[in-house]
């Protein structure tokens, strides 16, 4: 068995504070009720539930604290605030030698998530699926949404620009210990932090060009050469096209496949390297239709089934 100690930590990301749409902060609320905690139990894992932001109302605040500005960069604080919290949560899953599944929520939660992971593993590397770089600087993000800019805090880049709330994020990762896939909508400033700083980012372009599994391999090489470290795989579920996974915040057409998406997860368990999981961007509320929350949230569980040893036999 390739993770013989099979234990979780589910750990609710219930924010939205990193953009502007509402409902992303129900995605784990609605994850749970489809039935996650059950089925990863039926894989055999021991599943907690950890609730970093159940003693503050963030939402609350995102409506009422108009305040919170730095610059153009909106909800400095509350991002600060809710991801430090989400940092602590996942480093108590870590230190019980379990695996922190962090639900989201949108994708500035993965700030904490991933500064947990270093903590613990400093030899870590990220795999970053989305369709997004999430890279922007509060220099280069054109819309203030924080969510756009988690790895760049990780990464310590423009740090003389890092609002105060967020200097307490260490700078872990580095740029040949972070890959992407899936990438199709980067902002112009991003692309260039992604080629001035080499750092290995597979495109739509690169899955159709050399195939999904090529692509992996590529990737996997150029964070983990001897194949030894430990893996924190961040999933944006708009990695995969807006035909199977229509509720999220910014969707973009030409994307992953569902079998495409959840096979980046089932080839992550399978390097037996796995510590740590991010699903988020899941927006039950910006669905048409009852079938598009369906869609989407079973999306979000089965990736999470799948990066936990659903299919490997
Ligand atoms: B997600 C964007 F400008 N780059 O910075 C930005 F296109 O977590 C989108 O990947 C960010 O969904 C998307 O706002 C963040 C935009
Ligand atoms: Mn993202
Ligand atoms: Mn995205
Ligand atoms: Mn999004």
């Amino acid at each position: 068995d390739l993770y013989p100690n099979k234990k979780a930590g589910l750990v609710l990301a219930n924010f939205s504070g990193g953009q502007g749409k509402s409902g992303v902060e129900d995605g784990p609320k609605y994850m749970l009720r489809q039935g996650l905690r059950q089925d990863l139990q039926e894989l055999g894992w021991t599943t907690s539930i950890e609730e970093p932001l159940a003693s503050d109302d963030y939402e609350k605040r995102k409506e009422t604290d108009t305040s919170d500005v730095w610059g153009i960069v909106k909800r400095p604080q509350l991002v600060g605030e809710a991801t430090k919290q989400i940092y602590e949560s996942a480093k108590k899953v870590l230190e019980r030698g379990e695996m922190p599944v962090t639900i989201g929520g949108d994708h500035s939660v993965a700030i904490g998530s991933i500064a947990a992971v270093f903590e613990k593993h400093p030899d870590a590397c990220v795999l970053w699926i989305d369709a997004h770089a999430d890279i922007n600087t509060p220099s280069t993000t054109d819309s203030g949404n924080l969510h756009g800019c988690p790895v760049s805090f990780l990464m310590g880049l423009d740090s003389e620009n890092t609002p105060p709330s967020l200097q307490w994020v260490p700078k872990c990762v580095k740029p040949n210990k972070i890959a992407y896939i899936g990438l199709r909508d980067v902002d112009a400033g991003e692309k260039r932090i992604l080629r001035e700083n080499h750092i290995p980012a597979f495109s739509m372009y690169h899955v159709d060009r050399f195939g999904l599994n090529h692509v992996i391999e590529m990737a996997l090489q150029a964070i983990n050469p001897d194949g030894d470290c430990p893996i924190h795989l961040s999933y944006d579920v708009d990695a995969m096209d807006p035909l199977f996974v229509p509720a999220t915040g910014t969707p973009v057409r030409g994307g992953l496949t569902l079998r495409e998406g959840l096979f980046v997860a089932e080839r992550v368990a399978e390097t037996g390297k796995l510590v740590a999981l991010d699903v988020v961007e899941v927006n039950p509320t910006l669905a048409v239709h009852d079938m598009h929350v369906l869609d989407t949230v079973s999306a979000g569980c089965a990736v999470a089934r799948c990066a936990l040893g659903e299919t490997l036999l």
